[in-house]
């Protein structure tokens, strides 16, 4: 009987597997019709490192709540200098344990910047320019019980930091059980003539509610679980909940105005230090933090009451609205337009890192279809859910919905259990998955492009008397994104881009305003060094008044943008 029991136990297993985690040998290029584990994450990382030893660094930055490693992948080009010299990229995903296709993204961005390098003249470009950031999975143990453990699609997002949720004094004690050990934590049904909810004549699987009067034939009894601790209540405190992305430091509120906010900032072991390894890389101008799902672009702020120059909200609109023409249906938008929060990573970066944050949430349901060019027009909710089970029945192959089937309940005996899997309804089906993770690589790719690239020239010299030149500087920035935030150069973030005079000493200097009518806004202390950002595709000039002979050299200081620097022999 054990043996039988094994063995069934042994069949479903392999079977689920198969039907999402399509297992085999790890090797560049990286595959993108699979998802894949934590542990298969960090093996595709070395894998990418192994293969690439000169472009990449792999480190573990640091562990999580249960000692999973988090890790970063680097990519630059050494030989076009060091990596903290250039606009840094940073690219992470899967904060939420649960938005599993975020870390492929992150993956394939990282594969797909190595495999072409070379073969790919705007890749090879971004590699050269960048330096490049990726951490995967921020939320390790979230991916790794995601795929572990019985989950709805919904759960298991937070991090491992035991919450007494129903406050009877035990912790996580409650939490869903995955009665069938299919993987998944579905819906279970009883049968009951007096039930409030009865089949979709069309189909059989949808429950809808009964009319008035009408008879019913089914009870709901919710989520997969049984009463684990006895209380009267079923799944009714399961694991966590601390939201790591309420848990950074800018604007962080506690709990009781932001839900899973944690008892202080950076209190996430793993958040605390991803926070370190954006400070340990100040060159970060731009980043990226991927989640699902709904398909949205999301930048600061993410409260109403915040404003920020509208100079940063034109760089954001560079990338944003190209953003939505790469992701057909996505839109773009500043994150307080679909709900405010505290504490939330965007933020953070933005903020307190200086850098342009964007959030993407991959993965549109609705792209889940079932019908011909001609039908359209609003539906029902049930007409809906009939679509996306055509979809699974016709398009998926039945993969992403359980069928209902009869299960011997502990509590309330003869039951069925069915509905969407974990890895439906957020997640894309493995077909759909290899589209998803271009087209949003492909918007980090462009705004690659869009960081900063900025030259400088002397393109005017004058000997004005008196052992005195007159010596014009002229510095561009020729992409989109500013060489400091706009807010950052506000707040005094850190110390401001200068550009520096060296070499002899500098009488007069100053921002010119009009070179042919010789107008300029001399700065009075310490002319030698003028302080001013480089907005997106922008020029300023500068003119000096120089005593004394020989080399002078010009030379623009920026944390994020790589520093130019020019010389005048006097
Ligand atoms: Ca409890
Ligand atoms: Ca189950
Ligand atoms: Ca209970
Ligand atoms: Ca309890
Ligand atoms: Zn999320």
């Amino acid at each position: 009987m054990l043996r039988y029991t094994l063995l069934i136990l042994l069949a479903t297993l392999v079977i689920t597997a198969s039907a999402v985690e399509k297992k085999g040998k790890i090797e560049v290029p990286l595959r993108f019709d699979r998802y894949y584990n934590y542990d298969d994450v960090v093996e595709a990382l070395k894998v990418l490192h192994n293969a690439f030893p000169k472009l990449t660094t792999l480190e573990e930055i640091g562990k999580s709540e249960e000692g999973r490693g988090i890790f970063a992948l680097t990519i630059n080009n050494p030989e076009t200098g060091d990596a903290l010299s250039k606009p840094g990229v940073y690219v992470d995903g899967n904060i939420h344990g649960n938005e599993i296709q975020a870390g492929e993204v992150c993956l394939y961005y990282a594969n797909m910047l190595l495999t072409k390098y070379g073969e790919n003249e705007k890749i090879t470009k971004a590699v050269d320019k960048n330096a490049h950031y990726i951490v995967p999975v921020v939320n390790v143990d979230g991916r790794y019980h995601f795929f572990a453990d019985g989950n709805t699609p919904h759960s298991n997002r937070g991090l491992r930091v035991p919450k007494d949720d129903d406050h009877d004094g035990l912790f996580d004690e409650d939490p869903y059980d995955d009665l069938d050990g299919d993987g998944s934590i579905c819906q279970m049904r009883i049968k009951d003539p007096n039930g409030m909810y009865k089949s979709d004549p069309e189909d059989k699987r949808i429950m809808v509610r009964v009319k008035p009067g009408e008879k019913g034939e089914y009870t709901l009894l919710g989520s997969e679980g049984i009463d684990n601790d006895g209380d009267g209540r079923m799944n009714e405190d399961g694991e966590g909940y601390l939201d790591p992305n309420r848990n950074w430091g800018y604007n962080w509120m506690p709990n009781y105005i932001q839900r899973g906010a944690g008892n202080f900032p950076l209190s996430g072991t793993g958040i605390k230090a991803v926070n370190t390894f954006l400070t340990k890389h100040p060159n970060i101008i731009i980043g990226f933090a991927f989640h699902n799902a709904g398909g949205m672009w999301l930048r600061v702020p993410s409260e109403k009451s915040i404003e920020i120059p509208s100079s940063d909200v034109a760089a954001y609109d560079i990338i944003g609205n190209n953003a939505i023409k790469i992701t057909p249906g996505y839109v773009y938008m500043p994150s307080y337009d679909l709900y405010p929060t505290y504490g939330d990573s965007d933020s953070h970066m933005f903020f307190i890192h200086g850098a342009y944050s964007f959030v993407g949430e991959l993965f549109m349901s609705s792209q889940e279809t079932y019908k011909s060019g001609k039908e359209s027009g609003k539906e029902s909710r049930t007409e809906r859910n009939r679509e996306r089970l055509k979809f699974n029945d016709k398009v998926a192959q039945g993969e992403l919905y359980k069928e209902w089937k009869p299960f011997n309940h502990p509590v309330y005996g003869e039951i069925e259990i069915g509905g969407w899997i974990k890895m439906s309804s957020r997640i894309p089906h493995t077909f759909m998955l290899p589209e998803l993770v271009h087209r949003n690589a492909s918007v980090v790719l462009l705004a690659d492009e869009q960081t900063p690239d900025l030259s400088i020239e002397v393109f005017d010299v004058k000997n004005i008397g008196k052992n005195l030149s007159q010596v014009r500087v002229r510095i561009k920035n020729n992409k989109g994104i500013s060489s400091m935030t706009a807010q950052a150069f506000k707040d005094k973030l850190y110390s401001k881009d200068a550009l520096k005079v060296t070499g002899a000493k500098v009488i007069a200097g100053g921002k010119l305003t009009d070179f042919r009518l010789n107008k300029v806004n001399y700065k009075e202390n310490k002319p030698e060094i003028q302080f001013f950002a480089m907005p997106g595709n922008s020029k300023v000039e500068y003119q000096f008044l120089i005593e004394g002979k020989g080399e002078v050299k010009f030379e623009y200081n920026s944390r994020k943008a790589k520093n130019v620097s020019t010389s005048v022999k006097l």
